[in-house]
C-alpha cells in the first residue's frame, strides 16, 4: 500500500510535519534551507573517510556504499555489525560531525518533539541506481529512547515502513531530496528498508541517492 501523503496541489511547506506513525514524523523539505552547506559538508566527510561497500556477516557485498562521521561509525564485516571509533579503511578516527549536520539533526528532532537529541554517530549511505536495503531493525545502539533522524538527498526513494515483526506488512513512503524523517518512540524498532532506487538524474547529485542517519549510540 502506498500512503498518499499529499498531492501536487497541497504539498506541505518546510514547516509542516506529517505523522507516519506513533513517534515517526516526516518533515518534507526540512533540509533544503541549509542545502548548500549540507552538500559541501557531505563532500568533505567523504573525502576524509571514503565511501565503501562493506561486507555482510554472511559474506555478501552490500549494494549501498557507506561511510560515517562523528565519534562512532557503524561498520559491517565478516565478524558482524558494530560501532567503532576508528575507520577500518583509513585507520584514523572518523571525520568530526560537521556543525551543520548536528544542528540540522537537532532542530529536526526538536520539531518532532524529541528535545535534547545529541547524536554521536552519522551513517552516510550512498545508493546508486538499483541499490536497495532489505528490511531490518536498527538495534546496534544501546539507547532506544533516542530517535534516529534521517535525511534524504538526491534521487527519490520508496521507503518501506514495516511493523514490529519482519513478516508484518510494510507501507511505502516516497522520500524526496531534502526530506527529513524522525523515527522515535514506538516506531524506533520497526522494520524498515529501501526499495531498489529507480533510474534518474538529480540536478546537483547526479544518478545517486544519499541518506544520512543520525544516531545516539549510547
Ligand atoms: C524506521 N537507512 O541506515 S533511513 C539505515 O534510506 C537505514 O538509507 C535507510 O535504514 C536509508 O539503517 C532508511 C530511515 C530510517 C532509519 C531508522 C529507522 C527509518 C527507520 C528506525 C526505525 C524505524
Ligand atoms: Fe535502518
Amino acid at each position: 500500500m502506498t500512503l498518499p501523503l499529499f498531492d501536487a496541489h497541497s504539498e506541505p511547506g518546510t514547516d509542516t510535519a506529517v505523522v507516519l506513525g506513533p513517534g515517526a514524523s516526516l518533515l518534507p523539505g526540512f533540509a533544503l534551507a541549509g542545502e548548500e552547506n549540507l552538500l559541501a559538508s557531505l563532500d568533505s566527510v567523504i573525502e576524509a573517510s571514503p565511501l565503501r561497500h562493506m561486507e555482510t556477516p554472511g559474506g555478501h557485498r552490500m549494494s549501498v556504499a557507506m561511510t560515517n562521521c562523528g565519534e562512532l561509525g557503524w561498520v559491517s564485516s565478516r565478524s558482524g555489525y558494530r560501532y567503532a571509533s576508528v575507520d577500518p579503511e583509513t585507520g584514523r578516527a572518523w571525520p568530526c560531525m560537521p556543525e551543520g549536520f548536528l544542528l540540522l539533526a537537532q532542530s529536526a528532532a526538536d520539531r518532532a518533539g524529541f528535545q535534547g537529541f545529541v547524536p554521536n554517530a552519522c551513517l552516510v549511505n550512498r545508493y546508486e541506481v538499483g541499490a536497495r536495503m532489505t528490511l531490518h531493525q536498527d538495534k546496534d545502539e544501546r539507547d532506544f529512547t533516542q530517535p534516529i533522524v534521517s535525511v534524504s538527498l538526491g534521487l527519490p526513494a520508496s521507503f518501506l515502513f514495516g511493523g514490529e515483526r519482519r513478516s508484518d506488512a510494510a507501507a511505502k513512503i516516497s522520500l524526496q531530496h531534502g526530506d527529513v524523517v524522525v523515527w522515535g518512540g514506538p516506531s524506533r524498532l520497526r522494520f524498515h528498508g529501501v526499495a531498489p532506487i529507480k533510474q534518474g538524474q538529480h540536478t546537483q547529485l547526479g544518478p545517486v541517492r544519499y541518506n544520512l542517519t543520525f544516531r545516539f549510540v549510547g
